[in-house]
């Protein structure tokens, strides 16, 4: 059971504005590997070597063959209980807003309605050099190009590229406002989506983390739990609906 005592499930019930962080970990229930764990994919390859622009543009075929692997993973899977439960929030709180590093459209396809995609989005896909927006592609030419000529590419933010800006924006604000931040699934270590942890942290949000390992912001959340994403978050909103 959740290490969550009355004054906690009390905190969170009295909060206004709940927000969900959530990473890699978030959909490893699902099926999709997470990108730093024991089985992560980037164990097999290096984020530098497929998760950038200049790689694409040197092998993009390469880039894009791994894309594909993973937009076929990401449509053959299914939101897990912890994506419904975040969902099932939105029914009891006056706000709920999700702050995701996921590009698996996983939160929406569960019934999220509030949702910042910070790193985009692998069901997107847009020409580099006209900027037309492709969402079903005939994957037979790899990679596959525009009729303007250009590559198309995924709409995902890659290592050294900025974040959508009103993506990014709407999350800062939310992490500066609401009074409750759970933090699920996620080593964060990557930048600058980490730093609405500490954002919301400043601000007076209450910190819970929901992981399997401790992480490098564990000593500075409020809480950390234990546990997988998908048997927590139902445990705690069932303990919200008592
Ligand atoms: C930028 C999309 C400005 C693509 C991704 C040195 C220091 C600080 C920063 C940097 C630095 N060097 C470089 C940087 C910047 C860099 C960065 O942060 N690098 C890191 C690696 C150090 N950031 C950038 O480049 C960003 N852009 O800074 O632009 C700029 C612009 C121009 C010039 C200069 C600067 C862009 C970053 C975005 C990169 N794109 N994804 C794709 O997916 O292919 S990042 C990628 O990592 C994913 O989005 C992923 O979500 C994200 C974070 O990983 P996690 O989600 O945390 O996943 P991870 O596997 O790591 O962890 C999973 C966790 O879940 C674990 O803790 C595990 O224990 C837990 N878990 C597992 N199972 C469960 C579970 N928890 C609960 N339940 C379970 N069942
Ligand atoms: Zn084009």
């Amino acid at each position: 059971m959740i290490e969550l005592n009355k004054t906690d499930i009390e905190r969170i019930k009295c909060s206004r504005h709940i927000v969900f962080f959530t990473g890699a970990g978030m959909s490893a229930e699902s099926g999709v590997a997470t990108f730093r764990g024991k089985d992560g994919i980037w164990n097999k390859f290096r984020p530098e070597e497929l998760a950038n622009f200049d790689s694409f543009m040197k092998n993009p075929a390469m880039v894009w063959e791994w894309y594909s692997y993973r937009r076929d993973i990401v449509r053959h899977v299914i939101p897990n209980a912890g994506h419904l439960a975040i969902a099932e929030f939105q029914k009891y709180f006056p706000k709920i807003t999700v702050i995701t590093q996921n590009i698996d459209n996983l939160h929406k396809r569960a019934g999220s309605n509030n949702i910042f995609e910070l790193h985009g989005n692998i069901e997107r896909n847009y020409c580099i050099k006209c900027k037309t927006f492709y969402n079903d592609i005939e994957e037979r030419v790899v990679p596959p190009k525009c009729k303007c000529g250009g590559f198309i590419r995924p709409d995902v933010v890659w290592f050294g590229e900025y974040l959508p800006e009103d993506q990014y924006k709407g999350a800062e604000i939310a992490a500066s406002e609401c009074d409750y931040f759970f933090v699920v699934g996620t080593s964060a270590i990557v930048f600058p989506a980490a730093s609405l942890i500490y954002i919301a942290k400043k601000s007076g949000a209450f910190i819970t983390e929901i992981n399997i390992e401790e992480t490098d912001i564990s000593s500075f959340t409020n809480k950390t739990i234990m546990g997988k994403a998908g048997k927590i978050l139902p445990e705690i909103l069932e303990k919200i609906k008592e």
